[in-house]
């Protein structure tokens, strides 16, 4: 009888952190700060069979949205997380994820990339396109909204026109929360009747109201025709955020009140929320930013695609997740890759008819493009010195 060699599964061999900084194509103002260039972590992660799986973390303004940072982000990864993975089976993401989530507390965005890049090297291996090992896409394109946040109303009336014109989109957020609430509600009402009662307009307070001022100010803004209110109070004030859902027929969204499934299901206990906004980055990954959709599935809950404004790797990582939720009732959010001047990937996602489109290629289906990332990586200067010293 032949002996069967022992199975060895390919193994994770390295995974490499690197931070680059790429311009936008304008100010992004939101209430907690104004975004002029954004700074990803990609991930690049070997494996022994030479695959290479890619997987992208950001934030918005350094620590403004959130507690993690670009920064903490890869210290992260190359302290705790890349050590714990190294030598693991590259195949088997739920092992390697339940390591992580054993032995690492937090770290969401670290978390999402190190995924990411695990989900791609393998499907790259079968031959599959990233949804497809999430159990297949219920939907190969998604509609995508802009955030109309120049800071100027009448340039974001031009920017929408323009937009619709073009067909990329044509459903708009405002971000709103900063300043007086009655400057914010005349903004809205503003470039809400230059665009017509057929054009949904959502806004994102981005937690800047307490709940007082979002009586008043969620009233005026139903008024004002909105169709959706995003965060108006702060993440923690969950009884607040219930009482303006039960007391306004506009649907409320939570966005950073809810990370992960166990924040899913207390907010539909507390009918706390009509939406979910869904990001791979708070839900530390796709796998459980499925699980999170499925609770709110399970509580009739609307669910959206949300961006943390991830570039081409975390929007395209987000896309098939999106497209294996069981239902995406309002829509998504990827607008990232179009909000920056410049980019790290060979081809850029694939907008039209005001939809993001997905392929089937292995994988993610996105590739990094090696000039690009070696002209924007924030340690370039650092790198060229000890080159030349
Ligand atoms: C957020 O809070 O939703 C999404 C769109 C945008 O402009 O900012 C993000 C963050
Ligand atoms: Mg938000």
């Amino acid at each position: 009888m032949n002996a069967t060699p022992a199975h060895s599964p390919t193994t994770i061999a390295s995974i490499e952190a690197i931070i680059v900084d790429l311009p936008t194509i304008r100010a992004h103002r939101l209430a907690m700060t104004t975004v002029n260039q954004q700074s990803l972590v990609i991930v690049k992660l070997r494996c022994s069979d030479g695959t290479l799986g890619i997987g992208e973390a950001t934030s918005i303004g350094g620590l403004a949205y959130g507690e993690q940072s670009p920064e903490s982000t890869q210290l992260a990864i190359d302290a705790y997380l890349a050590p714990l993975l190294i030598g693991q089976d590259a195949g088997n993401v739920n092992a390697a994820m339940a390591l992580l989530n054993r032995q690492v507390q937090g770290q969401s965005y670290a978390k999402s990339a190190l995924e990411t890049a695990l989900l791609d090297a393998l499907g790259q291996r079968l031959g599959l396109p990233v949804h497809a090992l999430l159990g297949g896409a219920v939907r190969r394109s998604m509609p995508v909204l802009w955030t109309l946040a120049s800071g100027d109303s009448g340039r974001d009336v031009e920017e929408a026109l323009g937009l619709m014109e073009a067909r990329r989109h044509r459903v708009f957020k405002l971000k709103i929360g900063k300043g007086e609430p009655a400057a914010n509600i005349a903004h809205v009402a503003h470039i809400k009747r230059a665009l017509g009662a057929e054009v949904l307009i959502t806004v994102d307070v981005n937690q800047a109201w307490d709940e007082a001022t979002a009586q008043g100010a969620i009233a005026a803004l139903e008024q004002a025709g909105v169709g959706l209110v995003e965060q108006p109070v702060p993440r923690r004030h969950r009884a607040a955020l219930a009482r303006l859902a039960a007391r306004f027929d506009v649907p409320i969204m939570a966005d950073e009140s809810i990370n992960g499934p166990e924040d899913a299901l207390e907010l539909a206990q507390e009918a706390a929320a009509d939406v979910f906004a869904l990001k791979i980055s708070k839900a530390g990954g796709l796998l459980n930013t499925l699980r999170t959709a499925a609770v709110g599935e399970a509580a009739g809950i609307g669910l959206y695609g949300g961006t943390l404004l991830e570039g081409s790797i975390g929007s395209i990582a987000s896309a098939h997740a999106f497209a294996a939720c069981p239902q995406l009732r309002w829509g998504t959010e990827l607008f990232g890759p179009l909000l920056l001047k410049d980019d790290v990937v060979t081809q850029r996602p694939d907008y039209r008819d005001f939809e993001l489109h997905l392929s089937d290629a292995p994988g993610l289906g996105v590739s990094l493009d090696e000039d690009k990332l070696a002209h924007y990586r924030r340690d370039r200067q650092r790198t060229q010195v000890a080159v030349t010293a």
